[in-house]
């Protein structure tokens, strides 16, 4: 299997951690954002958003990160990140989508403003968006926040996709000042997260 990728991309990270956590290995293919490779007619025919990653799988092309990890849990046999049982399945999918919704684009908002572009040269943070971005990510932070107090991980009481999808969110946390400083249980269970061989492998 081929990953097109880029290292610094969350997107692309959630899904090279989860085929380190399944054991599947994945042929890695650069994808240069910054000189612009993701608008090439060739990888647009793989993906006409312009976007990373994209799954080649045989004659098989996927692309939307969260929905690549499901397939890359799908085509494991005895995996354990992605129930079968239809209810705690729900429980892991909840969180797949409630980080592609909510979570990931509050976070958007101040990586872009604090870290995307002063990188690009593209001048000062805007006030108002910075302003939006920090009310979104204390909103959404507090909730996962609340959700982990007196728990190791984020559904299903252990590792799952949920947790795979959502820390390559935050690691971005002090380049992009995400206002997450008071939570603490968010906090212990990122730490957890970078403590795992995955994690330190997939370090930009
Ligand atoms: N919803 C998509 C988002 C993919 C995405 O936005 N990828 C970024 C990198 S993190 C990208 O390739 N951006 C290139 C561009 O917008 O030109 C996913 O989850 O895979």
């Amino acid at each position: 299997m081929r990953l097109y990728y880029h290292p610094m991309s969350s997107n692309s990270r959630r899904v090279h951690l989860t085929a380190l956590e399944l054991g599947r290995p994945l042929e890695l293919v650069l994808v240069d954002l910054s000189k612009g490779a993701q608008r090439s007619p060739d990888f647009l025919r793989k993906n006409p958003n312009g976007a990373v990653p994209v799954l080649e799988d045989d004659d098989f092309v996927l692309t939307e990160s969260h929905a690549i990890m499901q397939h890359l849990a799908d085509t494991t046999p005895g995996q354990t990140l992605l129930p079968t049982e239809p209810r705690a399945r729900a429980d892991v999918n909840r969180w797949l989508f409630w980080n592609a919704h909510h979570f990931q684009p509050a976070v958007s908002v101040l990586a872009w403003e604090h870290l995307i572009k002063p990188m690009l040269g593209q001048g000062a943070a805007d006030p108002e968006a910075v302003a939006r971005g920090t009310a979104l990510v204390t909103r959404y932070g507090q909730v996962l926040d609340a959700h982990l107090a007196g728990k190791t991980w984020i559904a299903q009481d252990r590792l799952t996709l949920a947790d795979l999808a959502i820390a390559p969110v935050l690691a971005v946390m002090a380049p992009a000042k995400l206002p997450l400083q008071g939570c603490t249980h968010l906090r212990a269970w990122l730490d957890r997260m970078q403590e795992r061989q995955s994690w330190k492998a997939t370090a930009a």
